[in-house]
């Protein structure tokens, strides 16, 4: 039987040592504190120490416990055995439920009237149909295709970005480099789900933000540093932009004392749009430790070259 560590904070994964027990009789089960975890053969990761990967000579398949690997891939010593991550239809359907709710929060006004409702202020706002509200998804994965398609079901004129092209019912799709600023330039709220690599980090910056038209909102679901934070509270503040949803940071959890809490126009989210069960996670992973064994082919391996 293989030999699993789980590699993060300390205590943050014990719930998986029984749940791995029980998908796997005979497996054993290290964290990363315990020494036995430096001979395992898999690696069950939420940002691993950088280097700590490096340091187990028997490691065969590294798993994230997330659907992104960005947590991983960080760390330039990784060494290059199949990694795989979560592709849930759990995680997908919340991820939509999220950016459903995000797309109303803004396009019927919440953002605006549970501002007023403060101050006691009695105000109605104009209704816009959802045709006319330009909703655009930076990432069209697993999860951006099925938030698209969601929002075509409730009428949105839907548009998305992917690295390559795309065919999606009712999405207007745009991909690579190019097609970015003009994709950016009819989208109302955006929203971005894409992963972070390389490509990606510090994607919207004052430049790419202010393509979008005035008056435009942001949901963040991706991560904090696809965003360069001071340039997006820049056009908050000269109105250019509406408001932001965040829901991702680059610094986790966001510190109380951390000035985008109470930002006007920036609602925070505690990295809540879509959370896998340790359940589900153990049985990915266990999966993928049988199939390993038997040599066959593993489930969600990531692309290292493409970083996601
Ligand atoms: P996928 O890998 O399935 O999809 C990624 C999409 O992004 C693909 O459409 C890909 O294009 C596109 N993409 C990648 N790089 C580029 C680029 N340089 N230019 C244009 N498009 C690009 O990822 P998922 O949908 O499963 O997840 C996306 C991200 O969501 C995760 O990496 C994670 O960061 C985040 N996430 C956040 C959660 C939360 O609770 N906030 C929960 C779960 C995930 P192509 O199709 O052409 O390859
Ligand atoms: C993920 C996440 O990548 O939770 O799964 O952000």
């Amino acid at each position: 039987m293989i030999s699993v560590a789980l590699l993060s904070r300390p205590g943050l994964m014990d719930p998986m040592k029984s749940l791995l027990a029980r998908e796997l009789p005979g497996v054993t089960v290290a964290s990363w504190s315990e020494a036995a975890a430096r001979d395992a053969e898999l690696a069950v990761c939420w940002k691993p120490e950088p280097g700590a990967l490096a340091a187990m000579p028997k490691l065969k398949l590294i798993h994230s416990i997330a659907a992104g690997v960005d947590n991983i891939l960080s760390d330039p010593t990784v060494p290059d055995v199949p990694l795989c991550r979560i592709v849930d239809p759990g995680i997908t359907a919340a991820m939509t439920e999220f950016v459903l709710w995000g797309t109303l929060y803004i396009h019927r006004d919440f953002d605006r009237v549970i501002s007023n409702a403060r101050d006691g202020r009695w105000q109605r706002y104009d209704q816009r149909a959802a045709k006319d509200t330009r909703v655009g998804i930076l990432g069209l994965g697993e999860l951006g295709t099925d938030a698209a398609r969601r929002l075509v079901d409730l009428g949105f004129a839907v548009s998305g970005w992917s690295r390559s092209p795309k065919q999606l019912a009712g999405v207007r799709t745009f991909s690579g480099t190019d097609a970015l600023d003009p994709f950016l330039s009819e989208t109302d709220i955006l929203v971005s789900l894409l992963p972070l690599t390389s490509s990606t980090v510090g994607l919207l910056d004052a430049a790419r933000l202010s393509r979008l038209p005035k008056g435009a909102a942001l949901i963040l679901c991706s991560r904090g540093e696809h965003v360069v934070m001071d340039d997006l509270v820049a056009l908050l503040r000269s109105r250019h932009l509406r408001g932001a949803v965040l829901d991702v940071f680059e610094q986790e959890p966001l510190p109380s004392d951390h000035p985008l809490w109470r930002e006007p126009g920036v609602l925070v989210t505690p990295h809540m749009a879509a959370i896998a069960s340790w359940e589900t996670i153990a049985q990915q992973v266990a999966e993928n430790a049988r199939r390993l064994l038997r040599g066959e082919t593993l489930l969600n391996v990531v692309d290292r070259a493409r970083g996601y």
